[in-house]
């Protein structure tokens, strides 16, 4: 039994880039050089994305999306989880209580909305000899996990009716059976990306049934503390034998195992970039695949925990990771909800999710007020996308966090370290949300640096530096704050990304006190495969200093920028009341630009984006 470290390729030669990258993010750009880079999701895959275990039925399924449209909430993904498959058999939807669900899906479609499907990785033997194509297939192939003779398929039981197989996605066969199988469901039910669940993997009785033999590699001396002293533990047994070798040596690798060959089958069989959620991840995953944090529970602290699993799991190179807004077991609470909304609007992954027998919880169950906060902090992440989208795109190509603590980018506050409270979007942008029930305000720590009130553009007072403020947060209300010094891309909102990706730019410029800032703006056709890969994007860089915005555009390879325009520049910290605006040299009008008496806001609107100049002030 030796150790082996899969996630490393040869290929791959580690990274390590000249520009000067402090901490963290030089450690894990040289990381990510070895395991692979995050890959680069779908811009609808930034959308609000719903779920449940349980509509039961097309017509419960089509009210919950009826009710989100009626309430205008920004909403781009649906999910199906296994109620739509015939008796929770994969590649199979339910013509009964489901008929017309691929008719329905192609409706969404039109509505600009994509949809994920969910896939097992069980597959039953018991059904009849000629009827049950995956099965029958898969067997004439000899793609399962095998007992410890290595040819008797190792057999289970999970959700499908009678015994499972397991597929071994470690052997190539399995592979090949396994897209073959996607692509050919992919006319049946139109999807847009695959969700993998269970694939620790994950088996009801094994452990007792059918037993595992006596030895010594199901039975080592050392045995962790688990319920029924077995490894087996709700899993195959350790001496099941798959492709790449004993099932003891690769149980962690079977959900990395699965995830590669479903991202190539979901990219073949929808010709576009690849979305897939998986349950179990390893060393690697993020290269294909992005992840939600399992079952967790309708309750405060679970929705506290959510940020540690989001900063850890951007930590091992999976940064498109959320957990199941409103939490999955138990029934929910209109204010943990609803609080949980706000959160969740700011996971890279944000898609609510609740399990079977438990009230509704989607954003529009709760009535009008509910939905019209959920609406309003929806539209902030939408607005925001073209910031997230970039740092996805630093994030692929460099290997550093999308979402991050603040220990992250202030490496030296050693008050900094233990917050597991809050969070940022990359450098520059601070979520401080409300995790306990009936509070209405927030201590937030300020790390050294120049913040603003998202909502106000006001500037934190400097006395807040290095100390915990608090911060009003009635019902309405997530604190959110931008750090002086960056320049982020915005874009107005809409129900769907594939609306609001059409709307006018803006930027916010956020001064440091120097009165500097910079960012940058990555943008693409948003669902094509390999777009950075074959430089066909935009990458635009601002600057801005001495009263000068200048946007430096290093890469001008994506038509589809041409047609977009910037209606909005906020400037945030000035100093001094401005008199006049220049666009490349031309006075603009006065009406075009205002200016608020605080002193630390400017917005200029109703201008075009200045392309192929290189400098605009
Ligand atoms: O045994 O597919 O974590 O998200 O809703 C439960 C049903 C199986 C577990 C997943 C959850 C999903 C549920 N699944």
């Amino acid at each position: 039994m030796g150790i082996r470290t899969w996630g490393y390729r040869p290929h791959e030669t580690p990274v390590c880039t000249n520009e000067a990258r402090e901490g963290f993010g030089m450690f894990l750009e040289q990381n990510r050089g070895a395991i692979g880079r995050p890959h680069m999701p779908a811009y609808w895959s930034l959308g609000f994305q719903l779920s449940r275990w349980g509509y039961g039925n097309i017509d419960v399924l089509k009210e919950t999306v009826n009710r989100m449209h009626r309430y205008d909430i920004p909403y781009d993904v649906q999910h199906l989880d296994i109620d739509y498959m015939e008796r929770r058999l994969d590649f199979t939807y339910d013509k009964e209580n489901f008929a017309g669900l691929p008719e329905y899906l192609q409706e969404l479609k039109k509505a600009g909305m994509h949809n994920i499907i969910i896939l097992d990785p069980f597959i039953t033997k018991d059904e009849e000899p000629g009827t049950y194509r995956p099965y029958d297939l898969g067997e004439e192939m000899g793609v399962w996990v095998n007992n410890s003779d290595g040819v008797t398929p190792a057999v289970g039981q999970a959700w499908p009716p009678g015994d499972s197989v397991f597929p071994d996605y470690t052997n190539p066969r399995t592979v090949e059976w396994w897209t073959q199988l996607c692509l050919e469901f992919k006319n049946v039910l139109d999807y847009d990306g695959i969700w993998i669940d269970m694939n620790e993997p994950s088996n009801f009785l094994q452990g007792q049934f059918p037993g595992c033999a006596d030895n010594d590699i199901n039975n080592p001396p050392y045995i962790p503390s688990i319920s029924d002293r077995s490894l087996a533990q709700k899993t195959l047994c350790p001496d099941s034998k798959t492709y790449l070798g004993e099932h003891y040596n690769t149980h962690s690798l079977f959900g990395w195992s699965q995830t590669a060959p479903t991202f190539h089958a979901a990219q073949q069989a929808t010709g576009k970039r690849a979305f897939v959620l998986s349950r179990s991840t390893f060393v690697g995953s993020g290269k294909h695949g992005g992840h939600w944090l399992g079952d967790n529970f309708s309750q405060w602290k679970d929705m506290h925990y959510s940020i540690i699993g989001m900063l850890e799991f951007n930590l091992f190179g999976i940064p498109y990771i959320g957990a199941d807004i409103c939490g999955f077991n138990y029934n929910t609470t209109y204010e943990l909800c609803l609080r949980w909304m706000q959160l969740g609007s700011f996971y890279p992954f944000s898609r609510n999710h609740n399990a079977e027998g438990n009230m509704e919880q989607d954003p529009a169950f709760f009535g009008e007020e509910f939905a019209k906060i959920s609406r309003a902090t929806l539209r902030i992440r939408y607005s925001l996308l073209p910031y997230l989208y970039t740092l996805f795109f630093e994030s692929h190509v460099h290997g550093n966090t999308v979402v991050r603590s603040l220990m992250h980018e202030f490496t030296s506050d050693q008050q900094s370290r233990g917050i597991d409270t809050a969070f940022l979007w990359g450098p520059a942008f601070m979520v401080a949300p409300v995790l306990e029930e009936g509070a209405r305000s927030v201590d937030v720590y300020f790390p050294e640096a120049t913040w603003f009130d998202y909502y106000t553009g006001y500037k934190v007072p400097s006395a807040w530096r290095g100390t915990y403020a608090t911060v009003a947060a009635p019902l309405n209300k997530i604190p959110l704050f931008i750090r002086g010094g960056y320049i982020l891309p915005e874009q107005a909102p809409a129900t769907t990304t594939t609306k609001s990706r059409l709307n006018p730019f803006g930027l916010i410029i956020a001064l440091n006190e120097q009165g500097e800032a910079s960012g940058s703006l990555f943008w693409d056709d948003g669902d094509s495969i390999d777009t950075i890969e074959n430089e066909n994007y935009f990458l635009a860089k601002y600057t801005y200093g001495a009263g000068n915005l200048k946007t430096e555009i290093l890469k001008n390879g994506y038509r589809g920028a041409d047609s977009l325009r910037y209606n909005k520049i906020t400037i945030l910290g000035l100093k001094l009341k401005p008199h006049a605006v220049t666009l490349n040299g031309r006075a603009i009008r006065r009406d075009a630009f205002s200016y608020e008496l605080n002193g630390v806001r400017a917005a200029l609107r109703d201008y075009e984006k200045s392309r192929g100049h290189g400098k605009s002030q």
